[in-house]
């Protein structure tokens, strides 16, 4: 069976897990120092991706300009080419902005369900090959590889992995491996674009220290320039000063940044399999079969669980519905989208798979609305200017949610049937 060979280093390297976590343990409560395994981690994210996507569409935009965001006027950019990089165009940047400085890059709206599909695609050959892997973002990937040094050399297997996903897909995908997710993530970034870095065990350090201090996530504006005033320049520097003089200067941060320099992060990489979905279920006291009502709860629960996904700050890229009838039987369907945090996106979505799946007439006792495939969200819902309107809504009305509770703002569709009866 194909899939038994990855299923055999899952097992294993959730085996290893549990080890490491204990080992970690043993050693802090004990101060025993046990032997560690080494870790290697691999990050992966594809180059430019809706501009790649729009090439592979349409090859004759190969090896230009291109910018893919909203309008010229109002719009910010998604995402460009590394053509109009050189000319300082960058991902959130005013339209308006990035057109002055590359005045003949071609403009492109973008085609959202496109994205989907080759993240999915990646998403699905990744998950087809890696023992454990998380999806950080719509291109982006962490696979931990720790252990399986006994059964392959990582490197090659990651650079296999690349030329799989490359041959398949046609898109160009950069990755970084090294003994953590940190200084692999800055390997991608450092070998971009279409390119991969392997960042030996032990070399973190040296690794880092020639690079700007903002290439650590976390060091924006403010603290670059704090950074600076201290004679902060590369990563380098950090490591010059004692760490209490970084702790007096910059909190807690100061810490973070002297274990970070160090080539030091020791966050896990979390499973995509496992990971959460944001899910509302509710039994009827009485059960019900009246359609309007039924939809009246399954557009409320919707728009709770896209509530949630908006605070997480996620998108999701599948939803499902549930159902069960009073004698238990109990159904479910779900369906892939295109990923979103919208309501007015989800809600026709749950009420076409709840007709669907409903047995008219037939009371329910029990209705759930379930999201998952649960992805970080960069800004890209903002591609079309009437997204970024209903976007800007949407945190409008969560902000009101949040201030005076749940219940106070609910669609039309919610609030009738109780107008009605009053
Ligand atoms: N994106 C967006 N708005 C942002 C950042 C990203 O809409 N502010 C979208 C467009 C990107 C995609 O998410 O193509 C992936 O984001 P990345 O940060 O990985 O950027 P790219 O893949 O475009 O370029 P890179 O080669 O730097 O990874
Ligand atoms: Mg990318």
């Amino acid at each position: 069976m194909a899939g038994c060979g990855t299923d055999g280093y899952r097992h294993t390297h959730q085996l290893l897990n549990m080890c490491r976590q204990h080992t970690e343990l043993f050693s802090i409560f004990t101060g025993y120092n046990m032997q560690q395994p080494q870790r290697y981690i691999a990050h992966f994210d594809l180059d430019s991706f809706f501009v790649s996507v729009e090439v592979l569409n349409d090859p004759s935009l190969k090896g230009k300009a291109i910018i893919v965001g909203g309008s010229r006027d109002r719009g910010v950019v998604s995402t460009c080419s590394y053509e109009a990089r050189k000319f300082g165009v960058r991902s959130a940047m005013p339209m308006k902005q990035a057109i002055q400085l590359c005045p003949h890059a071609i403009l492109l709206r973008g085609t959202r369900g496109q994205y989907s599909k080759y993240s999915r695609w990646v998403t699905d050959i990744i998950a087809s090959k890696a023992p454990l892997f998380e999806k950080a973002s719509i291109d982006e990937f962490y696979i931990d590889l720790t252990g399986m040094d006994t059964y392959f050399d990582p490197y090659q297997w990651t650079i296999d992995l690349r030329k799989q996903i490359m041959e398949e897909t046609k898109l160009p995908i950069s990755f970084g491996l090294s003994s953590n997710k940190m200084v692999s993530k800055i390997a991608t970034d450092e070998a971009k674009p279409n390119g991969y870095l392997f960042i030996h065990p032990g070399k973190e350090k040296e690794f880092l220290a020639p690079l700007p201090v903002n290439k650590f996530s976390g060091v924006g504006q403010q603290t670059f320039l704090k950074l600076k005033s201290m004679g902060i320049h590369l990563i380098g520097d950090i490591l010059k000063h004692e760490q209490a003089y970084l702790e007096k200067e910059l909190g807690k941060w100061g810490t973070e940044l002297y274990r970070k320099a160090q080539g030091i992060s020791t966050s896990i990489v979390s499973s995509y399999r496992e990971a959460k979905s944001i899910s509302n279920e509710n039994t009827f006291h009485e059960n019900i079969n009246d359609v309007e009502l039924l939809l009246q709860e399954l557009v409320k629960m919707t728009e709770r669980v896209a509530y949630e996904l908006r605070q997480d700050e996620k998108l999701c890229g599948c939803i499902a519905v549930k159902l069960r009838y009073p004698d238990f039987e109990t159904t479910s369907k779900q369906v892939s989208i295109n990923y979103t945090l919208r309501d007015d996106e989800l809600i026709p979505v749950a009420i076409d798979l709840f007709h669907k799946l409903w047995r008219k007439g037939k009371p329910v006792r029990l209705l759930g609305v379930k999201l998952s495939e649960l992805t970080n969200h960069a800004v890209q819902a903002s591609l079309f200017d009437d997204a970024e309107k209903k976007n800007n809504l949407y945190k409008a009305i969560d902000d009101v949610k949040n201030r005076f509770g749940k219940t106070k703002l609910q669609k039309a569709r919610t609030v009738k049937k109780k107008e009605d009866e009053e």
